[in-house]
């Protein structure tokens, strides 16, 4: 991957993926969703979780508006399923990702966001659907992600009505998981990836590929493929060096919040 509008910067075992291209508020390119998508298809194999950034005052603006050109039926399709390919590859990559976001959380920037795995907002942050008002659909997955975080009625109200939500309605909907004050998004998106860094990876792993699944699936099958990973994520010597770990009096206690 080497795209002028996103940096890779590895520290440690954690990916800072930032989008740089805030002279036009990150609004995303082709070009930029296919570098998103191959940069998370080859993040190092020494990174445990990753940061995804936004330079300037807004995290990103959705679609760059000025590609938006006359595509027939198929083409549109294509167009989307290519936003498909690349944030399924930020869902479902080899870490977590943790989105640091602030200012504008808009249209194909929400998509994105959303197909984070934890979201941390500061106090600038606001969200939008324009879509809504400039006569098009999301096609970047919002209709499957983003009912699954704020319900699709709120969606619904968002795209007919042109709905903006600050960042503190925003957090209590359910976009972000986390509500910091203005300008330490990133920060605390870098410590939760340290910490998330420091999991056993099939617990990581677990959350990130059977968690979602599960929670599509009946009950009966859930429990089923719950047990399946339950079983092989205790079977790791990662997951026994821990228990021991505890029990020897050597791992932390559970802190009350
Ligand atoms: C852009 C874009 C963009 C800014 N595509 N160039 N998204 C939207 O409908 C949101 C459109 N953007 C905005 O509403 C505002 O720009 C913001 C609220 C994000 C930021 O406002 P502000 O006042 O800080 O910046 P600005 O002056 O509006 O924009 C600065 C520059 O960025 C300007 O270009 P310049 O050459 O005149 O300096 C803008 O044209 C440019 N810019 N946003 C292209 N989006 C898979 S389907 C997804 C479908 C969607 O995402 S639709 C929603 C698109």
């Amino acid at each position: 991957m080497n795209h002028p509008d996103l940096q890779l910067e590895v520290r440690d075992e954690v990916a800072v993926v930032r989008l740089t291209r805030g002279a036009k508020r990150n609004a995303l390119s082709d070009g930029l969703i296919l570098a998103l998508r191959d940069t998370f298809e080859n993040l190092p194999a020494t990174v445990r979780a990753a940061v995804l950034d936004g330079e300037g005052p807004h995290f990103c603006a959705g679609l760059d508006l000025s590609e938006l050109k006359e595509r027939d039926a198929g083409q549109g399709l294509q167009h989307s399923r290519m936003w498909h390919a690349a944030l399924e590859r930020v869902q479902y990559g080899p870490v977590p990702v943790i989105a640091a976001l602030h200012g504008a959380v808009v249209g194909g920037g929400l998509e994105l966001a959303s197909a984070c795995h934890i979201r941390v907002a500061d106090s600038t942050t606001f969200y939008a659907l324009p879509e809504g008002s400039r006569g098009i659909f999301v096609g970047g997955g919002g209709s499957v992600r983003i009912p699954k975080l704020i319900g699709a009625a709120r969606m619904t109200d968002m795209m007919l009505t042109g709905r903006v939500y600050n960042a503190e309605d925003g957090e209590r909907a359910g976009f972000a998981q986390y509500l910091v004050p203005e300008g330490t998004a990133f920060d605390k998106a870098l410590e939760l990836a340290r910490r998330v860094a420091q999991n056993a990876p099939l617990t990581n792993y677990a959350l990130m590929h059977a968690l979602p699944r599960i929670a599509e699936q009946t009950a009966d099958h859930g429990f089923f493929t719950e047990a399946l990973m339950a079983g092989i994520a205790q079977s790791a010597p990662d997951a026994k060096e821990r228990v021991r770990a505890f029990l020897d009096g050597k791992a932390d206690k559970v802190r009350k919040a």
